[in-house]
């Protein structure tokens, strides 16, 4: 996606000084085991070069706070991906909320945060308990099953595209456009193409789920075309928004969830304690976000020529933001690397932060802690009796299996 731009963009040139490294962080290595790769981000200096993809990062949480605050400086209008919207052609149509700058990106965030309000959030949660307490129930009677299909998928599945409204016929597509956008984040390696013959459908399809008349009398999508009446947004921006919503909370709600049970799963005198007081479910997910960090990694780019920790860095420079490695960065962590729900998590980067912070975090947080405390409060055991199994994306790390048994209180 970058070739053919002339060497001579000082955009692409390494700023002198920086240490230069030629790890992949897109590569099957890389996400098998990334912590040793973190740390050779963190300590080689506040500020490195991908040799391999030309761009600055940086794995150092005050950093990565630094630029994520500094949306003027280090512009998302440019895409939040490797690729330059300046430069290269766009995966998809440019978000509007995700991959824009204020003010365009400010009319869309808060139509946003009207429908994902906290408001809204508190009259889903019982309905939320009570599919996650079936669900639950089901799976102590089975006392074995593949905690991603069964659970971690299965959940969010269901009470995602159904407070959303949508239709129930080809919500099968929405796990792979969401896998394929969040590589599309990253290079065009093996990865992104695997993932694209299996979206290719659903991209049609979603966009026809996006349009006011396939939605329910009820629920975000409604919501978000109820702003569209009230003049806040036109038809399409209204289509877009729901769209956005359906790519963005899909994929990162099942590697959440995945990721708090994998946790729970391989810390059992943490679980011991969550078994104990249930009421910890939120803060065990919260830990889980900051400790498998779903959302790894995403850029920004130069908007000017400027200066970062010591260093001029050329107006158009990508900017890779190591957003897992922030949350285990040990100048900010103590024991970094240890799950512990007892432990302030508050102030992670697992959602971002900044204007672009997750906008769905509270709905995140919501599915999140109902399903760890569901399974808290009725299973007295929760064990990997297999091995865990990767599922591979650019952007997202979670499992596409975890071999669980769970037994009844
Ligand atoms: C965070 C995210 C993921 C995917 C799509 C979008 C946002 C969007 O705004 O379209």
């Amino acid at each position: 996606m970058t070739s053919g731009i002339p060497k001579s963009d000082p955009a692409l040139v390494p700023p002198p000084g920086l240490p230069i490294l030629d790890l992949d962080p897109f590569d099957y290595a890389y996400f098998d085991n990334p912590y040793p790769h973190h740390a050779i981000m963190r300590e080689a200096a506040p500020l490195f070069w991908l040799s391999r993809y030309n761009c600055i990062g940086t794995g150092r949480y005050d950093l990565v706070v630094e630029v994520l605050k500094d949306w003027e400086r280090f512009t998302s209008a440019r895409g939040v991906g490797l690729v330059d919207y300046a430069k290269d052609e766009r995966f998809r149509p440019q978000s509007m909320i995700l991959e824009a700058d204020p003010p365009v990106h400010t009319r869309t965030r808060s139509a946003m945060m009207k429908v994902l309000s906290p408001r809204v959030m508190r009259g889903l949660r019982k309905h939320f308990e009570n599919v996650a307490d079936e669900l639950i129930d089901e799976l102590l009677d089975r006392e074995v099953f593949d905690g991603i299909p069964d659970l971690a998928e299965r959940f969010p599945l269901t009470v995602f595209p159904d407070s959303l409204g949508m239709k129930r016929e080809g919500r099968e597509n929405l796990l792979p456009v969401g896998d394929l956008v969040f590589n599309s984040f990253g290079p065009e390696n093996e990865i992104f193409l695997k993932s694209k013959p299996l979206a290719e459908k659903g991209f049609a399809w979603l966009e026809m789920q996006c349009r006011r008349e396939n939605l329910a009398p009820t629920g975000f999508g409604k919501a978000m075309f109820d702003l569209v009446d009230e003049g806040h947004l036109v038809e399409r921006e209204g289509e877009v928004m729901v769209r956005a919503m359906l790519m963005a909370g899909v994929d990162t709600t099942v590697n959440g969830i995945g990721g708090g049970i994998y946790s729970l799963a391989k810390a059992p005198d943490q679980y011991a304690k969550l078994a104990e007081n249930p009421d910890l479910a939120r803060d065990a997910f919260e830990e889980a976000v900051r400790w498998i960090s779903p959302a790894q990694a995403f850029f920004r780019t130069v908007s000017q020529d400027t200066e970062l920790a010591g260093v001029h860095l050329a107006e158009g420079t990508k900017i890779f933001l190591v957003l897992s490695s922030a949350n285990r960065d040990p100048r900010k962590w103590e024991n970094p690397d240890r799950y512990d729900i007892t432990r302030k998590a508050i102030g992670h980067v697992g959602f971002g932060h900044g204007i672009h912070m997750c906008v769905g975090q509270n709905l995140a947080r919501l599915e999140g802690e109902i399903i760890l405390a569901t399974i808290a409060r009725k299973a007295k055991s929760l064990e990997l009796i297999g091995p865990a199994k990767l599922r591979y994306n650019n952007t997202l790390r979670g499992f596409a299996s975890l071999p669980l048994r769970i037994k009844a209180k």
